[in-house]
């Protein structure tokens, strides 16, 4: 039987975080032997908010290498920045017909992103997840490894590519769905629980990242905002504390542990004793990702050559998609 096609993608805009990292990268790691991988870095995404050019270049190399320091291996999977193969854009424009404003609508990460700025907000954001349906239908993906944040985008990829189906009498696009890591499908702010750890979160306090030096990581952890109480000594009592909740659910992805079993080994510890051994397993996991992405970033011709070799084989799927999608709309 062939393998499933896993699609993802990873927007180079800005330093990657421990919430795209156990949301995202780790998976796509843990799908590469079992699954037909494609991963992108997606700087079309980028560019839906303003990108100074210089940096742009420079986060697509910094993802890649943090890509191939956390694992991934350039033979096993297909990795490419997506501006470098023009079918994203263009199965876009084709999926950007069969989408219906009214599902575009009621896209809560739009409004969240916009708040009050609607009208000052780019169309390339508002029309974001069409884009983002391109990128995983062009492969004929089944499964999407995301953290919860892109749910809603996934169920509209179904919905066009449902439509599509249904309009045209065929049996195309296959019906993607996404993939979570159990315990951290949301990791959330250090400093606010109510948000999600995000790139572009004013407070460099409220996320760790990659890059983050060890003296940086236990600052952040440390500083990181909580009640004065003792830790929980169940689920219950956890999830009613949601900034304590959220580093119990850090500690466990990292050493791979239950959030049960976290939640009984630091039962009514005293919580500052506890970040100590969050910041430490944090350490553990990420600085060996951090310190090879930074020796692999020196060397800007081994990360464009995969990004070429990456692009031409996402190029030789992605054209085929679209010459069929012509076809079967009744293009010449
Ligand atoms: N806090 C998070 N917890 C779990 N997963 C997360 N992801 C993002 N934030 C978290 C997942 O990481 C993947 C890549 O995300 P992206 O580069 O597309 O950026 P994003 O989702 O818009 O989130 P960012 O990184 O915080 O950027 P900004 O600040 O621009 O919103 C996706 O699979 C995402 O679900």
């Amino acid at each position: 039987m062939s393998k499933k096609i896993v699609f993802s993608g990873v927007q180079p805009s800005g330093d990657i975080h421990i919430g795209n990292y156990f949301g995202a990268v780790k998976q796509f790691v843990d799908f590469q032997d079992s699954h037909e991988c494609i991963y992108s870095i997606v700087d079309l995404h980028a560019i839906t908010v303003w990108q100074d050019p210089n940096l742009l270049r420079n986060n697509i190399h910094e993802v890649l290498s943090i890509f191939l320091a956390a694992g991934l291996d350039p033979d096993k999977n297909i990795i490419f920045n997506q501006s470098k193969v023009s079918e994203h854009s263009e199965l876009a424009w084709l999926l950007g017909c069969t989408a219906r404003v009214g599902w575009l609508n009621r896209m809560t990460q739009f409004k969240d992103k916009v708040g009050k700025n609607k009208d000052t907000a780019s169309v390339g954001l508002y029309t974001y997840p069409i884009l983002m349906a391109a990128d995983i239908l062009l492969y004929k993906a089944n499964q999407v490894p995301v953290g919860d944040d892109q749910k809603q985008h996934l169920e509209l990829a179904r919905d066009i590519a449902q439509k599509f189906n249904n309009d045209y009498k065929v049996d195309f696009f296959k019906l993607p769905v996404p993939i979570m890591n159990k315990n951290a499908t949301r990791i959330m702010s250090l400093r606010d629980a109510r948000n999600k750890m995000s790139k572009s979160d004013v407070s460099e306090f409220s996320r760790i990242m990659i890059k983050d030096s060890n003296d940086e990581i236990i600052k952040k952890v440390m500083k990181a905002k909580t009640d004065s109480m003792k830790m929980p000594e169940n689920i219950d009592s956890s999830m009613s504390r949601p900034e304590i909740n959220n580093l119990i659910n850090i500690y466990s992805v990292c050493n791979n542990l239950s959030k049960e079993a976290t939640i009984e080994k630091f039962a009514l510890k005293n919580i500052a004793d506890f970040k100590k051994d969050l910041a430490d397993v944090i350490i553990n996991t990420i600085e060996p990702i951090s310190k090879n992405s930074k020796k692999l970033f020196k060397d800007k011709s081994y990360l464009d050559d995969i990004l070429k070799v990456g692009a031409e084989r996402a190029k030789n799927i992605a054209s085929y998609t679209i010459k069929e999608t012509k076809k079967i709309i009744g293009m010449m």
